[in-house]
């Protein structure tokens, strides 16, 4: 059937639940309670509801007398189906990649000495980019090259005709496979209005041919929009590496004046940052009775300060409303994509501001202050100042801090990880390949996306995640996914010791990494296409991301940036299951195009699995096929483990003769 009914277990995080239960003490509405009452329209949940003209609503709903209902234009339910999901595909390209073009008028703002506070913190990055972009960069200062680049980025998403830049990015196979079917992305938002007109009444018709259009508007989000994003992001802001820093509600404090940040882009938050830090402004915290000022994120934009800035993190989607809750957020401020509604009226019923930012985004009841990259510290003064001032506002009768946190090591980019095999000079992929191919790991999995109410609360993410690391399954997370597991210690280097199979136990010992690895915000799910890409070009696992042993997850999916980003790792070669329930359930067409169809010509797919147990069985089969394609040795739990800390640790109980005579023979 189409969409779960709300699971009797909320979530599986124990601030959350502590939360959940204090909304209902107050008698305040959450996104949990909220879906309880909502029974999901079964219609539209399994995609047979067309709203594409006037001359419906149609229901294609079938009954015996009428076993294929069709709309009042002769529509089919595979037709209906396959334009509802690429409407959400581009919808989810559009949101990802405006969220870049922002970034680089951002860019050619700090070329132009016109963004206040802003500078280029990675050049050896811009040079890296300018490469992509065709910019020459010998005798140039960084801030020529950073406007011929932020120029160029700009000029991608108006593109008329030939090819984006950054699809030379995949390899060549995958170049060739694009080129052969016409799903090389001519410009940004050329794709998303394609994927618009086609889905127009009267126009395409062919479920095949409407969704084949729908992956190469993903591409657009995948391998130009979204993948630049990241990398504007990372030379504005830094490239990430690890660091120490923390996630849950108990992030927040009783003592100090608290701002969260919520939404997506890098931009403002890296100003608050900055302005939480001068002294002036911690001084004048002091001056209103607060020790101090916190800053803690939710949902992506934690997830950008969380690894540039190690700015802890009050959690993911599902806890932006239970973070208010807690009655100590002087000012909720955001920009852009995942904020809910309710936070609005929420805000009203304790002493917090919220603050809406972008120009994009405005909500009824709240305080708008403008976001303008020219004086972005100016503004971010204002609303730390503003939260301050606020702080003697807080109704101290009604706080409840859950006192649960958890440590994460977040901040793997793809350069930190190629460099955390090999160093500065001998930095590579080969170690991963090598691992891979001897069998001590079963595969990769990236394990991603939002949380979702009519699923328990991080659960998927968690449970999944488990059953990988078991079956030596090296596991990459972004989003919302990788603050859930954050929550219960799996994005630290003991979670190697404690859960994972003795293989990848040794890789995790012997590089020193936690065998999950958190590469950053959903955006940023390009990352996982530049390792996928380097792993194949490194040799040894095949040609393309095809053909390497591997999965992509969004186990608790629901915003249509989960559609476009699921689409675009199909189209890059990549099996990818969604969890929850499926959009397309209503045509057996639609599902058979996204799964076998796609894979015989892109080499990936797109599965709905609402069962976690079915999601890690079918992965598993599908990384034992790859190997066994790549005649690799099949895989073998026990074989791996006898080397590594946990051995020493095992053979250091032993007297020194049987420890010498197990070591040497
Ligand atoms: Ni991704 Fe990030 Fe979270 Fe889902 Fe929303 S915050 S962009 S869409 S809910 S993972």
């Amino acid at each position: 059937m189409a969409n779960p009914p709300v699971p009797e277990l909320k979530t599986i995080d124990p601030a959350a639940a502590e939360m959940i239960k204090r909304a209902e003490e107050l008698g305040y509405s959450t996104v949990f309670s909220r879906a309880a009452k909502m029974a999901p329209c079964p219609i539209g949940a399994e995609g047979a509801c067309c709203q594409m003209c006037n001359m419906g609503p149609c229901r294609l709903v079938p009954t015996k007398a009428n076993p294929n209902p069709v709309g009042v234009c002769g529509a089919t339910r595979a037709t209906v189906a396959a334009r509802n999901m690429a409407r959400h595909i581009a919808a989810g390209t559009a949101a990802h990649s405006d969220h870049g073009r922002d970034l680089a008028f951002t860019l050619l703002a700090v070329a132009e000495d016109e963004a206040q506070g802003y500078e280029i913190r990675d050049p050896h990055k811009l040079r890296v980019v300018a490469g992509y972009m065709g910019v020459k960069v010998d005798g140039r200062t960084d801030k020529e090259i950073c406007k011929d680049v932020a120029t160029a980025m700009i000029a991608e998403f108006g593109k008329q005709k030939g090819e984006v830049k950054y699809a030379s990015r995949a390899t060549k196979k995958r170049q060739e496979i694009w080129r052969q079917l016409d799903l090389v992305p001519r410009g940004i938002d050329r794709e998303v209005v394609d994927t618009l007109h086609r889905t127009h009444m009267g126009d395409d018709q062919d479920a095949n041919h409407i969704l084949l259009g729908s992956l190469r508007t993903s591409l657009a989000d995948g391998w130009a929009g979204a993948m630049m994003a990241t990398d504007m992001s990372d030379i504005l802001f830094g490239t990430p590496s690890p660091a120490v820093t923390q996630v849950n509600l108990g992030v927040l404090k009783g003592d100090e004046v608290n701002i969260l940040m919520h939404g997506h882009e890098p931009t403002l938050s890296a100003m608050i940052v900055r302005a939480s830090m001068e002294p002036a402004m911690i001084e004048y915290a002091k001056s209103k009775g607060a020790k101090g000022i916190n800053l803690a994120g939710v949902c992506c934009t934690s997830n950008e300060v969380l690894m540039r800035q190690g700015i802890p993190s009050a959690g993911n989607d599902l806890n932006q409303e239970l973070a208010l809750m807690t009655g100590v957020v002087e000012t909720m401020v955001v920009d852009v994509q995942c904020i809910m509604q309710a936070l609005s009226d929420l805000a009203t019923k304790f002493h917090t501001k919220f603050v809406t930012t972008s120009p994009k985004v405005m909500i009824t009841g709240a305080e708008h202050i403008e976001f303008d990259e020219h004086h972005a510290l100016d503004l971010a003064r204002r609303i730390v100042k503003d939260a301050i001032d606020n702080y003697v506002n807080r109704k101290t009768n009604v706080v409840q801090i859950p006192t649960h946190v958890s440590d994460l090591v977040p901040g793997f980019s793809h350069e930190y990880i190629r460099y955390m095999m090999g160093g500065q000079l001998r930095g590579s992929f080969r170690p991963l390949n090598d691992a891979i191919m001897s069998g001590r790991l079963r595969g990769v999995a990236g394990v991603v996306g939002c949380n979702n109410p009519r699923v328990t609360h991080d659960k998927g993410h968690y449970d999944i995640v488990k059953e990988f690391l078991k079956n030596d399954v090296l596991v990459v997370q972004t989003g919302c996914g990788a603050l859930a597991n954050a929550k219960y210690g799996l994005l630290l280097g003991e979670a190697a010791m404690e859960y994972c199979g003795p293989g990848l136990r040794e890789v995790c010992e012997a590089i020193g990494i936690p065998p999950v690895l958190h590469m950053g915000s959903c955006v940023d799910n390009t990352r996982i296409l530049t390792v996928l890409t380097e792993m194949a070009t490194e040799g040894g696992l095949g040609e393309d991301i095809s053909d390497i042993p591997g999965v992509g997850i969004a186990p608790e999916w629901m915003s249509e940036k989960a559609l476009a980003i699921g689409a675009y790792f199909a189209a890059s070669g990549v099996y990818v299951l969604f969890g929850v329930s499926s959009p397309i359930e209503s045509s057996d067409e639609v599902v058979k195009i996204m799964s076998e169809g796609w894979e015989k010509i892109v080499g990936g797919k797109l599965e709905f699995v609402p069962d976690d147990a079915e999601i890690v069985r079918r992965s598993l089969a599908h990384i034992d096929a790859k190997r066994a394609a790549l005649k690799l040795p099949p895989y073998q739990g026990d074989k791996y483990g006898k080397s590594g800390d946990a051995r020493m640790n095992e053979l250091l109980q032993k007297p020194l003769k049987e420890r010498i005579a197990a070591l040497y023979g």
